[in-house]
């Protein structure tokens, strides 16, 4: 039969030399065989590994809960924009897409690297706010345009009641909530965003799963694939 033509590029996260596509060598029949779901997939191709259930599931959890948020935001209106000017679905979703950055969907691995880097040092909430504020950086995971200390994100919410009745420990999380409450002493849109949420609890996932050495722990943040969660979930309500 006909052969694929050799390639200069080694992947290491799937294989389709064999009868079925393996993602991080595990075939494809058994994925559906197993019922496994979007989470599992995620976690054999962006981590190399299969993760317990309650990781695949807060990772599809994130995806459900960050798959839109209404017309206003950068991205919607930039896709809604371009629909309307006539172009394809292709064109029309990247142009959402380019929006994502540090001030919208896009602090996730920053809010991680900071948080982590905080609660690590053994900084308080007030000296690492502080510190912050001195050179000059926005907390990340931290603001909202429309949610308030009286008006919180269900998101935000449902993540952390997941995170706590599943995770064997919330330590990031329970940090970046107390972040929260001094920031929320200085203004009363400062709260831990969506974005915020997952990074925290992500450096749980990470940290409290046993599934990943310390140092894959800080490459994962060093290199930076957690903003990817927001991208993949906003292309489905972008593509709606
Ligand atoms: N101030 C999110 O700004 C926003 C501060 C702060 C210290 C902070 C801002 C911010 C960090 C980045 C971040 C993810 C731009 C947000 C998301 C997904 C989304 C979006 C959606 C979805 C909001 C007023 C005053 C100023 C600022 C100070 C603000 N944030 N100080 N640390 N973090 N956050 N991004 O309301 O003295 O007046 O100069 O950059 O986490 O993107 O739903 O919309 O699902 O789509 O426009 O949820 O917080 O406020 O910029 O007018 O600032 O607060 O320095 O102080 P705002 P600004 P001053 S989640």
């Amino acid at each position: 039969g006909k052969v694929r033509a050799p390639t200069h590029i080694i992947s290491t996260i799937s294989d389709d030399r064999g009868e079925e596509p393996c993602y991080a060598g595990v075939p494809m029949s058994s994925i559906v065989e197993q019922g496994l779901g979007v989470g599992d997939v995620i976690s054999l191709l962006w981590f190399k590994r299969s993760l317990p259930r309650y990781c695949t599931k807060f990772i599809e959890i994130c995806i459900m809960l960050c798959a839109d948020h209404g017309p206003c935001v950068s991205g919607a209106h930039n896709t809604i924009v371009t629909a309307r000017a006539g172009k394809d679905l292709v064109s029309s979703l990247v142009s959402g897409l380019l929006t994502i950055g540090p001030r919208f969907g896009g602090a996730i691995d920053d809010a991680a690297r900071y948080f982590k880097d905080a609660y690590d040092r053994g900084l308080t909430p007030y000296e690492f706010v502080e510190s912050m504020k001195k050179k000059g950086i926005r907390v990340p995971g931290i603001g909202h345009r429309i949610k308030r200390g009286d008006n919180r994100d269900k998101r935000v919410e449902l993540l952390q009641l997941f995170a706590r009745t599943n995770f064997p420990s919330v330590k990031y999380m329970e940090y970046a909530v107390q972040v929260e409450t001094y920031t929320l002493s200085k203004a009363n849109n400062l709260v831990l965003n969506v974005d915020g949420a997952i990074g925290s609890l992500f450096l749980d996932l990470l940290a409290g799963s046993g599934m990943f050495t310390k140092q894959e722990i800080d490459e994962i943040v060093e290199i930076g694939y957690l903003n990817g969660l927001f991208v993949l979930a906003r292309s489905i309500g972008l593509i709606g």
